[in-house]
C-alpha cells in the first residue's frame, strides 16, 4: 500500500531539536509532521531549506496580551496584533495570562479571557492563570477544576499591591499545585522593600524613570527568590521563577538546584540586551520605555545570564511581552502625564524580537548551541506547560510549527515589527538573522517579508501536566516537610 501524498515537504534543512542537528526533509500532512528523512517524495508544495537552520516554532511561555488593567493604562496589543507579531518573529504558540482580579472568580477571569481571544489569535494559544485572591472557593474548587480542565500552570506575585500574596497564601496555592500537578510560576520581588525604597526616593524628589531601578535592586529579587524556594521546599513542589534578572537571584537558584530542589527558572531578552542605563542617564522621561519589573541590571550582569542560559541553569527563555504605547494617554504616560517612576506601567514589547535576538546573539555569536536555543525557546516551555510533544519539537506526530532561518544582516526598527506598540527597546540593534519563514500547522504565517497569519487562525490549546521532570524525579506522595505534617 502506498502512503498518502504529503501536503508539504520542507527539504534539506539543518533540522534542530533540543537533542540533535541533522540534515533531512520534513514531510507534513494535515498540519502535522508525518515523516522525517532523506529524499522524501515530491509533495504538492515544497520549501527549499538547503543550508538553513530549521527550528521548532517558538513557544512563548510568558507574554501579556489584552490583559485587563485598572485605567488609565491599557495594553497596546490584543490577541490579533500580539499574535501576528509573534508569528513574524517565529513564535507559533503563546501562553498569556487569564488574570483574576481581587474578588473575582477565577472561572470568570478565564471566561472573560476566552472572549478576548476568540476569533482573534493568529497563532495557537493556551492560558496560564494569575491567582490574586486565593479564597477557600478558589483553593478548594475553582483552581482544582481549572487545572483538571487544562489550565495546568498559574502565576503568583510577591509584589504589586493588587496582585501580591503573603507567605501563607503562597503556601496555600503551592499546596494546591502539588496536590493537582500544576506548575506554579512565581514573580519574586520583595514588596515591602520596594515600598520602603520608593517612599524614600520619592521624598528625596527622585522620581524620574531611572529611579525605578534604584527602587528594585538585585537584593529585592534575591530575597524573594530565596523565600519562594524555601516555601516550595516546605510544600515539596516544583516551581518556576519567572523573569529572573539579576546574578544574585541566579546564585539562589543555583544553590537550590544543587540541593536537589526542583526549581526551574526563566530569563528574558531585556536582561541580556538592556541595562539600567536604558531607563535614562539623566531625568529624561524617554527611559519610561524600558521600565519593566524586575528592571534591567548593570552590564556585568549580562555575561552571568548568558552563562546560566548556556549551562542549563535557566530552563526557559520567554519575552514577558507587556506592551504599552509611549505616545498617547493610555500607555507609558498615564493620562498624558510624565508620572513618577512608580506610576509608569511596567512592561516592554518583545514578542517578535525574542527569537531573533537569541538566535543571532546566542547561536550565531557562538554563545549557545542550536540545540540549547531550541530547548530554551520551544521544547522546555512546551514541557513546562504541558504542551509537549504536540508543540515545541520537530518529531513525527508533532504539529508542523517550524521556523526557517535566514542568515542576513538586519537592523531592528519598529517600522518592521507587527505589534501595536509604537517603539521597540531594541531600535537600531544589528542582528545576523531573522526568520525567513514561519509555519503554523503547515501553513505559512510569515514569509520573510509579509505577515500571512489571519485573525482567528490560532487555536486554543488545553494543557496537560508539566513534563519537565524525568519520571524518577517527579514529586512523590510521601516526601518533604509538608508530607510529614500531612500524615499526622
Ligand atoms: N513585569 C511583570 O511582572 N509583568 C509584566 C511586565 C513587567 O514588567
Ligand atoms: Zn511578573
Ligand atoms: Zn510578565
Amino acid at each position: 500500500m502506498t502512503a498518502p501524498a504529503l501536503d508539504l515537504v520542507v527539504r534539506n534543512g539543518q533540522v534542530v531539536t533540543a537533542a540533535d542537528v541533522s540534515r533531512c526533509d520534513i514531510g507534513i500532512r494535515g498540519g502535522r509532521i508525518v515523516t522525517l528523512g532523506e529524499g522524501l517524495p515530491a509533495a504538492a508544495r515544497e520549501i527549499d531549506a538547503a543550508g538553513r537552520f530549521v527550528t521548532p516554532g517558538g513557544v512563548d511561555g510568558h507574554c501579556h496580551l489584552d490583559q485587563p488593567m485598572e485605567g488609565p493604562a491599557r495594553m497596546a496589543d490584543d490577541f490579533w496584533t500580539g499574535t501576528r507579531s509573534a508569528a513574524c518573529g517565529g513564535t507559533t504558540t503563546v501562553i498569556p495570562f487569564a488574570a483574576q482580579a481581587r474578588g473575582q472568580s477565577l472561572r470568570a477571569a478565564v471566561r472573560d479571557y476566552h472572549e478576548r481571544a476568540a476569533g482573534r489569535a493568529g497563532v495557537d494559544y493556551a492560558f496560564h492563570l494569575i491567582v490574586s485572591d486565593p479564597s477557600r472557593e478558589v483553593l478548594d474548587v475553582e483552581l482544582p477544576e481549572l487545572i483538571a480542565q487544562g489550565h495546568t500552570s498559574f502565576k503568583i506575585y510577591m509584589t504589586y499591591d493588587d496582585l501580591k500574596l503573603d507567605d501563607g497564601q503562597i503556601l496555600d496555592v503551592l499546596a494546591v499545585a502539588r496536590a493537582h500537578g500544576a506548575m506554579p510560576m512565581i514573580h519574586a520581588e520583595n514588596a515591602d522593600c520596594i515600598a520602603w525604597l520608593t517612599q524614600r526616593l520619592e521624598s528625596a524628589g527622585h522620581v524620574a524613570p531611572r529611579f525605578h531601578a534604584h527602587s528594585r535592586p538585585m537584593l529585592v529579587e534575591r530575597e524573594a527568590s530565596h523565600r519562594a524556594i524555601a516555601l516550595a521546599e516546605l510544600v515539596d513542589v516544583p516551581i518556576l521563577i519567572v523573569h529572573v534578572s539579576g546574578r544574585e537571584a541566579v546564585e539562589q537558584i543555583r544553590w537550590a538546584r544543587a540541593r536537589g530542589l526542583q526549581v526551574f527558572s526563566e530569563t528574558c531578552p531585556q536582561y541580556l540586551f538592556l541595562t539600567a542605563e536604558d531607563l535614562g542617564i539623566d531625568d529624561a522621561y524617554t527611559g519610561a520605555r524600558c521600565v519593566c519589573s524586575p528592571p534591567p541590571r548593570d552590564r556585568a550582569n549580562q555575561p552571568v545570564l548568558w552563562d546560566a542560559l548556556a549551562d542549563g541553569m535557566f530552563t526557559v527563555f520567554s519575552s514577558d511581552h507587556a506592551p504599552f504605547r509611549y505616545a498617547g494617554d493610555d500607555g507609558k504616560r498615564p493620562g498624558g502625564a510624565e508620572v513618577a517612576f512608580h506610576h509608569i506601567p511596567n512592561g516592554i514589547p518583545g514578542i517578535e524580537t525574542r527569537l531573533p535576538l537569541l538566535f543571532s546573539e546566542g547561536v550565531l555569536a557562538g554563545r549557545l548551541t542550536p540545540q540549547r536555543f531550541v530547548e530554551l525557546t520551544a521544547t522546555a516551555p512546551a514541557r513546562a506547560y504541558g504542551l509537549h510533544p504536540r508543540k515545541g519539537t520537530i518529531a513525527v506526530g508533532a504539529d508542523a510549527d517550524l521556523v526557517i532561518w535566514d542568515e542576513r544582516e538586519i537592523t531592528i526598527g519598529n517600522h518592521m515589527l507587527h505589534h501595536a506598540a509604537d517603539y521597540t527597546p531594541y531600535e537600531g540593534m544589528r542582528l545576523r538573522a531573522w526568520p525567513g519563514c514561519t509555519l503554523l500547522r503547515g501553513e505559512v504565517v510569515w514569509d520573510g517579508a509579509q505577515c500571512l497569519a489571519t485573525r482567528g487562525q490560532g487555536r486554543f490549546l488545553d494543557c496537560g501536566r508539566p513534563t519537565l521532570l524525568p519520571a524518577a524525579r517527579a514529586p512523590r506522595p510521601a516526601a518533604g516537610l509538608f508530607a510529614g505534617l500531612a500524615q499526622r
